[in-house]
């Protein structure tokens, strides 16, 4: 199975490098950069580190996530991986996440930082209690048992490109998971181990606007997916 890993970056020079690096080494074939309208040199440092760049200057989280993948279904992928630029994340892990999808038992795969690990200090305090409020938001909703709306997280391609997303800002991964229940799809979650960032400052949960926004968009998509709007017709299973 060829496996993609997509990289949404915004002003991540620092990170970037060593984190494709990091991914090639563990075997995966391609790794897809999306720089999001950097000022920095993210874009020249994951080419230098061996990574394919797309460009996508409209700017939001979603907007890198919808062009990473469309790139990643143009070049043939079976499974998208999706990983933070900021290495907080394990590449060591992605064998992890991909193994249920290759193994036929699922076809979304989440990191969860609730049944992982949480290293000192890498998810600040209103952080955890979003995540826990969202997590317990979609169990009560979509009866789906899950601990964590991480970033970090595996999708079969057929179901990816059947999950017509559109939601363009940090409510992304939420999206995917509503509409990947709302499909019928089966998805689990393994642990998955959580790390401050690298280098760098934080732009979402580190700051009052970022985390105000995030929530919003988390919260509101959550709530949306409830409604016919995200209403699909169920999956034909690929195996
Ligand atoms: N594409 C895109 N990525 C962003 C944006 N803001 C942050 N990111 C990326 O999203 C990830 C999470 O952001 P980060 O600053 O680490 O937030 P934190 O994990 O909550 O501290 C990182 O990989 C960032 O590079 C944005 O506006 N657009
Ligand atoms: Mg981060």
């Amino acid at each position: 199975m060829k496996v993609v890993v997509v990289v949404p970056a915004l002003n991540e020079a620092g990170n970037i490098g060593p984190l494709v690096h990091d991914c090639l080494s563990q075997g995966i074939p391609t790794v897809v950069v999306v720089d999001n309208g950097s000022t920095d040199a993210t874009a020249q440092n994951a080419t230098s580190a061996g990574a394919v760049v797309v460009p996508e200057p409209r700017r939001g989280y979603g907007y890198a996530c919808a062009a990473g993948s469309a790139k990643a279904l143009q070049i043939g992928a079976d499974v998208v991986v999706y990983i933070d630029a900021d290495h907080s994340s394990r590449p060591d892990e992605i064998k992890r996440l991909v193994a249920p999808v290759q193994q036929g038992q699922a076809l979304l795969v989440l990191g969860s930082r609730v049944k992982g690990t949480i290293q000192a200090g890498a998810m600040p305090p209103h952080q955890r209690f979003g995540n826990w409020l969202s997590a317990r938001l979609m169990r009560s909703l979509y009866n789906v048992d899950v601990t964590d709306l991480g970033p970090y997280r595996a999708i079969d391609a057929g179901l990816l490109a059947d999950l017509d997303m559109s939601e363009m800002t940090f409510g992304w991964p939420t999206e995917m998971m509503v509409k990947a229940v709302n499909a019928k799809a089966v998805m689990v979650e393994v642990p998955a181990t959580w790390v401050a960032r690298h280098e760098g400052r934080s732009k979402v949960s580190g700051t009052l606007v970022g985390s105000v926004k995030a929530a919003w968009y988390i919260l509101g998509v959550t709530m949306r997916g409830r409604t016919a709007k995200m209403q699909l017709p169920e999956f034909e299973r690929t195996w």
